[in-house]
């Protein structure tokens, strides 16, 4: 074979994990594809979404070239139109009904650019109204730490004696832990000796080598946590000085928490009041101990109370920035951006004060509703909130209800179908880019180098964000034109250039990690101190202390509860992210349908079989997918994979079934992850 080859040091892009990759191309065409070892992230490691990339990048599904909609479907446009289309359009819904009602919505920030593309250019426009996932993913679980204790930061496994993974499936979804395999990591710490513990209501991988997996109700954690607080104050198993010296509030909580006893919770979990005892002793006792708390306590309406009390736990037991807990390890700390945004006109200010953005039902809500005013447009990147909000036929009539949709995408996802305007983006391995990282040995920034040539038209999207702003006179906003100057302003602030990284790719910024960090600057809330109590939460109107609410379909929703006796739950399969790869043929492979999970026991009354086509109903609506029986989830549970219902896939999208008007109050969390249903054989 002859040939140019060259090997270049990239990131893969498809996860939060960020894993270094070596891509080998011949003549500009990728040919083989590596984990890199020299990255401290993965050393060396990739997943089976990583390895397959190239199918991703030269998908036949890729969007080539910009396209608008017209009465007889998509029509392909020049990046001309395209960009004059969006811009006049623009300009004009500014002038007819102010910049608040242009609507910028991002997905995942799996890699940095989905923070950013087009966020400048919505703050020269001059609207406040940024919306994305926040609400269903780490948004509600930081807020909820920050008011206890300013921040938790990472589970240090090595050093730990004690471990509770809560409602995170990490084997799944985060592969890789400082280069080595999750599940090794944790096979790891248990020969050294620390204990196990697993909260889930399904036998996960790590629940299956617990010492004790605790098979919880969906949604139900927060009575867990409580009854947990309640066992470690009254049998005094808590880190006495570190209360004395670091907390506020201890009095009330104490108080607060003897309502809760482990009987009380037994009826509401599911799991017996001595297994709740028996769980909050080893916690309690077993020194240092860590909780590793995940995505599954979130899209619940208690997740900020939820994990309000967990943070506590944390607290009470002095596990904190300490060797073998949770350590903050050193950031990237990166120069500000743009903003230039009224946020009193921010549409959720005023219901949702604590969220510092705009979540997405918001916007549903004011688009059905027209209050407390209308948006008009939105720009959707790196995003699919068709499909991955709660009630998709809410959220549809939204979309078809804005006068302007644009978006960018690489491919033809279910929510560029409603668009205006779609804009072929260039994946992140046709571009350069870079990450940044935390870590105990200090926070560093890895170069994404640029592997291919843009695929057909597609085009990177700092330089389209430049080239609209050009064309709607907000030029003078931008201290960048292209991908390579937007790089160097952000890494300004750490005096590097593009050219200084080319050379050196993976660089560290920060000092490894110190413990006990409260010691010097006390603890990032108004008291510089843990606050249990929290004063701020009471003046917003919020619970101070947790208080466990019922589901609201327990209480006068109407509903006729005997028609849904299931609980229905949704999963993330590992080897997707979201709605994205179902159109990779060698993962498409390893599951090529969704599926629906339930107990043998529940199969059988109904007549359902292993493989059996069913239908699942709940009060927003239906579906017919395929059932498989287990005995990883008990008997009353139905468990659905989310991520399908793009055109491609062939597969029914959960959120059709799950509720968007279940939220949480404090963080607009939707009920994703917990809805009624009933399953039929179809
Ligand atoms: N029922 C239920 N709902 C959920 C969840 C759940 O567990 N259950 N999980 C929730 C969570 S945690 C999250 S974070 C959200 C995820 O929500 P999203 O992040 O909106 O979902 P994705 O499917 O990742 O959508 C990303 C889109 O970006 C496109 N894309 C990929 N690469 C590029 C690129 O380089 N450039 C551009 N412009 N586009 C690109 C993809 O084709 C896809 O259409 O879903 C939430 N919804
Ligand atoms: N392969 C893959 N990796 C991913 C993603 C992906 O889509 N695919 N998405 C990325 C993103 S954006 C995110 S947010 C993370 C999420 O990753 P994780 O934090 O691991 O969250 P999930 O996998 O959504 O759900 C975790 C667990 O919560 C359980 N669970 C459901 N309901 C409850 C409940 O009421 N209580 C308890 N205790 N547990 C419950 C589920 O059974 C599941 O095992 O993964 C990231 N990595
Ligand atoms: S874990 Fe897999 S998908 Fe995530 S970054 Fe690493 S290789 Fe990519
Ligand atoms: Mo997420």
């Amino acid at each position: 074979m002859s040939g140019l080859t060259e090997t270049f040091k990239t990131i893969c892009g498809f996860c939060h994990t960020n894993c270094g990759m070596l891509i080998e191309t011949r003549d500009g065409v990728i040919e083989r594809i590596r984990g890199n070892r020299e990255h401290p992230q993965n050393k060396g490691f990739l997943c089976p979404k990583g390895l397959a990339a190239k199918e991703f990048v030269y998908s036949p599904d890729r969007l080539k070239y910009p396209l608008m909609k017209t009465s007889s479907g998509f029509k392909r446009i020049s990046w001309d139109e395209a960009l004059d289309t969006v811009a006049n359009r623009l300009k004009g819904i500014k002038e007819s009904y102010g910049a608040e009602s242009l609507v910028w919505c991002n997905g995942a920030p799996v890699t940095t650019p989905v923070l950013h593309g087009f966020i400048q250019l919505i703050s020269a426009y001059g609207s406040p109204n940024i919306t994305g996932v926040g609400h269903l993913c780490a948004v509600p679980r930081a807020l909820a730490v920050q008011s206890v204790c300013g921040g938790l930061g990472n589970s240090d496994f090595e050093n730990t004696r004690c471990i509770l993974i809560w409602g995170a499936n990490p084997t799944d979804t985060r592969h890789v832990n400082s280069g080595v395999k999750f599940v090794r990591v944790i096979e790891e710490a248990k020969t050294k000796g620390a204990r196990l513990i697993v909260i889930d209501p399904r036998r996960t991988e790590l629940a299956a080598i617990a010492d004790e997996w605790i098979q919880i109700k969906v949604g139900t954690d927060l009575a867990f946590g409580l009854a947990m607080l309640n066992v470690i104050i009254s049998e005094t198993l808590y880190d006495s000085e570190f209360v004395e010296n670091w907390t506020l509030g201890f009095p009330e909580l104490k108080e607060h928490v003897r309502q809760f006893s482990p009987e009380w919770a037994e009826g509401i979990t599911g799991v017996t009041a001595n297994k709740i005892k028996e769980v909050a002793r080893i916690y309690g006792t077993t020194k240092p101990a860590t909780i590793y708390d995940g995505n599954g306590l979130e899209q619940q309406r208690n997740v900020f109370q939820t994990v309000r009390a967990i943070a506590m736990l944390q607290a009470i037991t002095g596990n904190i920035d300490i060797p073998g807990a949770k350590v903050i390890n050193p950031g990237v700390r990166l120069g500000r951006y743009l903003t230039v945004r009224p946020e009193s006109k921010r549409l959720s200010a005023e219901q949702y004060p604590l969220f510092p953005l705009l979540p997405f039902p918001s916007v549903v809500d004011a688009i059905l509703s027209g209050e407390p005013y209308s948006p008009r447009a939105m720009i959707v990147y790196h995003a699919n909130p068709l499909l991955i909000n709660s009630n998709e036929e809410k959220v549809r009539e939204a979309l078809e209800k804005l006068e302007f949709l644009v978006v960018s995408d690489v491919f033809l996802s279910a929510t560029a179908q409603l668009a205006d305007i779609v804009l072929p983006d260039t994946t992140e391995f046709e571009d350069f880019g870079f990450e940044t990282y935390s870590s105990s040995k200090g926070g560093f920034v890895a170069l994404r180098e640029k592997v291919i040539e843009p695929i057909g038209e597609s085009r990177p999207v700092f330089e389209v964000e430049y080239d609209l702003a050009k064309r709607m006179g907000l030029e003078g906003y931008y201290p960048w034109k292209n991908t390579e100057e937007w790089i160097n302003y952000r890494l300004k602030s750490l005096e590097i250039t593009l050219e200084e990284f080319k050379k050196q790719p993976i660089l560290y910024v920060s000092l490894p990690a110190e413990y006990k960090k409260y010691l010097k600057n006390g603890f990032r809330t108004p008291s510089k101190k843990v606050e249990f109590y929290s004063q701020r939460l009471n003046n917003m109107g919020y619970d101070p202390l947790p208080v466990y609410k019922e589901p609201p379909e327990n209480g006068s929703t109407g509903l006729d509860l005997h028609k849904y006796p299931l609980v229905g739950t949704t999963r993330k399969p590992g080897m997707y992210t979201h709605t994205k790869f179902r159109n990779m043929p060698s993962l498409r492979k390893l599951q090529p349908e969704p599926l629906a999970w339930i107990n043998p026991a529940d199969a059988q009354v109904r007549g359902i079989c292993d493989g059996d086509e069913v239908t699942v109903e709940s009060p927003a609506g239906s579906i017919i997918i395929e059932a498989r029986t287990t005995e990883d989830i008990g008997p009353g549970l139905v468990v659905i994979d989310f991520g399908w219902g793009n055109s491609w896939d062939g597969g029914a999208n959960v959120n059709i079934l799950t509720p968007d008007d279940i939220r949480d109050p404090e963080t607009c969390s939707t009920s994703n992850r917990r809805f009624l249903c009933e399953i039929k054989k179809t």
